[in-house]
């Protein structure tokens, strides 16, 4: 390709606004450009690199048997009214009317699409295991788009979808699936872990998310060193090393403590620590129920850990009036002690072996002390509901857990029937009986995958694309346009290496400062200078990392690139 047609507008600097390095590099080189918010137009630097991407992951889904389809992006709200989620997703689901005033759907993705279509027509056990595939534009009308393709209201997925007759089937889909997206991301050159995740509103209970560790990634992994253990803090578990030693249950004493609603405020105020402390928190259960949860005064609630214990749709902790309105008293003041309008009460495990505690005492301004488990409040049940801390041991080998920030890049579940019984997709099994079809969905957060691989692989200056997704493998930059033996040499090796590899041959009439920089986007694994020597048959080669060039023969070169490029 002649980089004088290539369309790459660069910009000297990024936009202020750009704070992600793949963002600023990206608008930077002229990958992308934004046509409002959280929607971008790529060029076609960024579309090379995207078609990549693309085709590494449809050599990988052949290798594991999965062909290639696509379902529309335009949907019926009929449709997502049969799965239940049409009135389930608010805002961030694009809704329109069509013209006959039908009400549809832009696809935020595909499970209904894809029961309808595929699994319907899976009659009889002997059709299964069979999975399908799509690389696909998504819409999702996200409240703040923002690092530029990280987070967008349009972006492009792979989706695959498994329909299988029994949970064996469903679990070899799962691994085959989980090893074809390691194959994807590792030849994308993206480091990812595979973490416990949580499955959200879909069907299952957990899931495997493929984290893309990142400082600009918005979820945070907690792993241990020997990597026998990851998850996603949402769901990490830890081992409480808190003990308190065993006390005689004192006298319940109520106190005054004025002022003090904050934990901290209130340990310094009773000189105490803040694991003596058990802290209450009213939480709304689907908008409908009262939950009080309790948990010792140093950790926090886990919310996630909280859905799923009750298999709510949502909970959030109740606000200030509804707190007042309820229980009749302020926030700080709120204690499991006479809570008669609890409709049940929790506790994380941390409470159960705690003695002679403080907890609110159900009156604005006052806490009980020496408050002692079955003697002065019940709780209904005790489970894990706290968030992991960091160097806490791990559930597995018990070693301290770390917390990275990372990118979400894949994300893979074990639907079951889910779908499937809500949309009556049954097959007969081998007795004949009719069985709802077990269903698995599997997604790459394609345009997410780019904004990764420069995340993990890009300096202040440039790009170091992975050879496997740069945009060009050789870049070929001359030096001086109008000097014939440099054109000669550089058409030479321009036709000699375009047999083999994209070359971008830069034969444009500009500085060489300039030149260079826009090199340092493009990020080719193999930059070719052609300079004044190249009446001697010699170019100064470079790597994206190298500090400088080094001066080859055209001999040299071709080893070099081989050894390179392979
Ligand atoms: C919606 C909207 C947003 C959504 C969803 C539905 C996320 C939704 C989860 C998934 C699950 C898997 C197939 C590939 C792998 C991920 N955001 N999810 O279902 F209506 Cl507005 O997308 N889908």
């Amino acid at each position: 390709m002649r980089q004088s047609k290539l369309f790459m507008p660069t910009l000297k600097e990024a936009p202020t606004d750009a704070v992600a390095k793949s963002h600023q590099l990206m608008l930077r080189g002229g990958y992308v450009r934004q046509v409002t918010a959280g929607v971008y137009s790529y060029l076609p630097l960024g579309y090379r690199v995207l078609k990549k991407a693309e085709r590494i992951m449809e050599e990988e889904m052949a290798k594991i048997n999965v062909p290639e389809m696509a379902m529309p992006d335009l949907l019926p709200a009929s449709l997502w009214e049969e799965s239940g989620r049409w009135q389930k997703y608010g805002p961030e689901m694009f809704r329109l009317k069509d013209r006959h005033g039908r009400l549809s759907l832009l696809g935020p993705t595909h499970e209904e699409t894809f029961t309808e279509i595929v699994a319907k027509n899976l009659k009889s056990y002997k059709q299964m295991p069979i999975a399908l595939y799509q690389i696909q534009t998504k819409f999702r009308d996200e409240n703040r788009p923002r690092f530029g393709l990280l987070r967008t209201r349009e972006f492009i997925m792979l989706d695959a979808y498994s329909f299988a007759a029994t949970p064996e089937q469903l679990d070899q889909q799962f691994d085959d699936e989980k090893r074809a997206f390691e194959a994807v991301f590792r030849r994308c050159g993206v480091k990812v872990t595979p973490v416990i995740a949580d499955s959200g509103t879909m069907g299952g209970k957990n899931s495997t998310e493929f984290q893309a560790p990142a400082a600009i990634g918005e979820d945070t992994i907690a792993t241990n060193d020997k990597g026998t253990y990851s998850a996603n803090l949402e769901m990490a578990v830890s081992e409480d090393t808190f003990k308190q030693a065993k006390e005689e249950p004192l006298e319940l004493e109520k106190v005054a403590t004025p002022g003090q609603d904050t934990i901290s405020a209130l340990a310094s105020f009773l000189e105490i620590p803040a694991t003596r402390i058990v802290k209450s928190v009213l939480y709304i259960i689907d908008e409908s129920k009262h939950v009080l949860v309790l948990i010792r005064g140093d950790k926090e609630i886990n919310e996630v850990k909280l859905i799923h214990l009750l298999d709510a749709d949502s909970v959030r902790i109740a606000t200030d009036d509804e707190l007042e309105e309820i229980t009749g008293v302020t926030k700080g003041s709120v204690g499991p002690i006479n809570a008669a309008w609890a409709d049940t009460i929790l506790a994380d495990d941390t409470v159960k072996n705690l003695y002679n505690v403080v907890v609110g005492a159900n009156e604005n301004g006052f806490q009980f002390k020496n408050a002692n488990l079955k003697r002065d409040f019940q709780v209904e049940q005790f489970n894990d509901l706290r968030v992991a801390n960091e160097g806490e041991p791990d559930p597995v080998d018990h070693l301290p857990l770390k917390f990275t920030t990372s990118i979400e890049v894949g994300h893979i579940f074990k639907l079951g029937t889910y779908y499937t019984e809500k949309m009556g997709a049954d097959f007969l099994d081998q007795n004949g009986k009719a069985q709802p079809v077990i269903m698995g969905s599997y997604g790459i957060g394609v345009t997410r995958v780019l904004s990764a691989v420069i995340e993990q692989h890009a300096t202040e200056r440039g790009i170091a694309w992975p050879k496997e997704i740069a945009p060009f493998a050789l870049h070929i930059v001359q030096m001086k346009n109008n000097d014939e033996q440099q054109t000669e040499l550089a058409e030479k090796l321009e036709q000699k290496y375009s047999a083999d590899y994209d070359v971008l041959y830069d034969d444009r009439n500009e500085r060489p400062g300039v030149k260079f920089a826009d090199a340092d986007l493009v990020g080719a694994p193999v930059r070719v200078t052609i300079g004044k020597k190249a009446s001697e048959g010699i170019v100064e080669v470079k790597r994206p990392n190298d500090e400088k060039a080094t001066e080859m023969t055209l001999a040299e070169l071709d080893d070099f690139v081989s050894k390179e490029l392979g």
